[in-house]
């Protein structure tokens, strides 16, 4: 595979819509600006349509959700969808409480997902398998994480990724694993909500007749990478100097330092 849509995405500083948590708002707006994209954060219900129209791509996230944001959310989305926006949303803790799953689960009955990033928990109650879950972080279940990605893409619609120890990426026909990561990005909050915003980046790049899905393998293998390097360099010092030598990184990985390290397998499809 040729990966080359990271290059796209320095060269054309998309504007990424988020509409995020208050947990991770800077990190988030930190890291796409690392990556080479322009974060833009509005929540207000009299702008976000016309955020959302004009942006190259809109990220969604209930991670500190009330009926306001759920509003938020639901309008900037429905603007995406109306000017043919990508949408990516990260179901933030989906399962862990009655109110999340039903609003996530309206919400992707409502909108029009590009992709849908979350763990294995939050994904598999977005489609109402049951999985456990502690507040954000996933637990353990019984069903087979491949199958649970794919089924939720072929019924969303939708490309998924699935993250954890490894990462998933599938539009339910075409599956990938992808290996990168450190676990120090488990003692980081907000390490998944940013992949959903750099996700939302490098879907801000795609056009027509390309291939969306390469582009989203190509975006979570960097980041993964990104996190190996920041890793190798901080790991005597522990997760606040990780957290900042991931910007670093973030910046400092050039595709062909993804190509050399990238451990990409496709296990279906193609
Ligand atoms: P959770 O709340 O369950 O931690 P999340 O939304 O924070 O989920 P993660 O699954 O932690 O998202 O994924 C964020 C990033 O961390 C991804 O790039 C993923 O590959 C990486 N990652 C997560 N767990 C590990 C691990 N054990 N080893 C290596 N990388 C990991
Ligand atoms: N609580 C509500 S949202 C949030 C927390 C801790 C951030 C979750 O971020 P991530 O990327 O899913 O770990
Ligand atoms: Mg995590
Ligand atoms: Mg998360």
């Amino acid at each position: 595979m040729t990966l080359s849509y990271l290059e796209r995405v320095r060269a054309l500083n998309p504007l990424v819509h988020n509409i995020t948590n208050l947990v991770v708002a800077p990190f988030t707006a930190n890291g796409l600006l690392a990556l080479g994209a322009s974060p833009f954060m509005a929540y207000a219900h009299e702008e976000v349509a016309d955020v959302a129209r004009i942006a190259g791509a809109v990220v969604l996230n209930i991670g500190t959700l009330d009926e306001k944001v759920v509003q938020a959310i639901r309008l900037a989305g429905q603007s995406a969808n109306a000017h043919h926006v990508p949408v990516v949303l990260d179901p933030v803790g989906a399962g862990a409480t009655p109110y999340r799953t039903k609003t996530v689960q309206q919400l992707v009955r409502d909108l029009r997902l590009t992709v849908l990033r979350g763990n294995v928990a939050e994904v598999a109650h977005v489609i109402g398998v049951p999985w456990s879950i502690k507040g954000v972080d996933a637990g353990e279940g019984d069903e087979d994480r491949i199958s649970i990605a794919e089924r939720a893409a072929q019924q969303l619609a939708c490309i998924v990724v699935i993250t954890g120890q490894y990462d998933i990426v599938t539009d339910g026909y075409q599956t990938f694993l992808i290996s990168n990561g450190h676990v120090l990005l488990t003692r980081v909050t907000g390490a998944g909500c940013l992949l959903s915003s750099v996700v939302g980046a490098f879907t801000a790049v795609a056009q027509p007749g390309d291939n969306l899905l390469n582009s989203i393998v190509e975006a979570v293998a960097y980041y993964g990478v990104a996190a190996e390097q920041a890793a190798a360099l901080t790991a005597q010092q522990g997760p606040g100097s990780f957290q900042i030598e991931l910007l670093n990184q973030l910046v400092k990985v050039t595709p062909e330092l993804v190509s050399e390290h990238a451990r990409i397998r496709q296990i279906r499809g193609g």
